[in-house]
C-alpha cells in the first residue's frame, strides 16, 4: 500500500486511465471501490449517461436532449438538502471496450466549476466470484473562499456516497441474477 492507500495495481490503473490536467487553482483525487458484481453488470449501470439516478442517490431527475453520443448534454435535478438544485453535464468519453466513461460539468447552480470526472472498471475476483474494481477520479476548481482540502473533502464525500450506492445496487442485481433460475423452477 502506498501513502494514498492504493495498492500498486490500483496505482497503475490510475496512472494509465486517470490522467487529468490539473491547473494551479484546482484539486484532483481518485477513489476506489470493490464491488461483488461482474464488470458487465456494473458497466450496464455506469454507462447509462441518461440515467444516473439508477444509482446516484442525490439525483431526482435527468433529461438528455437528442441521441446518446459523445457531446450529449444532460440536465440533472438534485434532491433537496444539497447546496445545488441543477447541473448541466456533457458526455466526454464512453468506451465500451475499456469500460471507461468521462463527464464534464458545464453549468448549474452549484459551486463546482470546471469539474471533470473519469470512471474506469477493472475485473477482479472477490471471494471466488466475478467482481469489479471501480476507480473514479476528478478535477475541479477550488472555489474562492474555500481551501483545496475543503473542496476535495466535499467532492470525495459525494463520490463515496455514489460508489457505495453503485455497489449496493450492483450487488443486489448480482444476487438476483444468481438466484433467478432457481426461483423459476
Ligand atoms: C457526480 C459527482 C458529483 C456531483 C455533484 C460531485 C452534484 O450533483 C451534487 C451536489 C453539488 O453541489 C454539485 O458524478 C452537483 O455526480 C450532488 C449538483 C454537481
Amino acid at each position: 500500500m502506498s501513502r494514498n492507500g492504493f495498492s500498486s495495481l490500483e496505482s497503475e490503473f490510475v496512472r494509465r486511465h486517470h490522467n487529468h490536467e490539473v491547473a494551479e487553482n484546482q484539486c484532483s483525487s481518485a477513489l476506489v471501490k470493490h464491488i461483488k458484481a461482474s464488470v458487465p453488470l456494473v458497466w450496464s449501470l455506469v454507462r447509462r449517461f441518461d440515467q444516473p439516478q439508477k444509482y446516484k442517490p442525490f439525483i431526482s431527475r435527468c433529461v438528455v436532449q437528442g441521441n446518446l453520443e459523445i457531446g450529449s448534454l444532460r440536465e440533472i435535478d438534485v434532491k433537496s438538502g444539497l447546496p445545488a438544485t441543477t447541473s448541466t453535464e456533457r458526455l466526454e468519453l464512453l468506451d465500451d471496450e475499456e469500460h471507461k466513461i468521462s463527464i464534464r460539468i458545464i453549468g448549474g447552480d452549484h459551486r463546482l466549476r470546471n469539474y471533470s470526472s473519469i470512471i474506469s472498471l477493472h475485473p477482479e475476483t472477490i471471494e471466488g466470484r466475478p467482481g469489479t474494481l471501480v476507480i473514479e477520479s476528478f478535477v475541479v476548481d477550488v472555489p474562492d473562499g474555500n481551501t483545496r482540502d475543503e473542496t476535495c473533502y466535499f467532492v470525495e464525500a459525494l463520490i463515496k456516497c455514489n460508489l457505495k450506492s453503485l455497489a449496493d445496487v450492483s450487488e443486489r442485481l448480482a444476487v438476483q441474477d444468481r438466484t433467478e433460475p432457481i426461483d423459476r423452477m
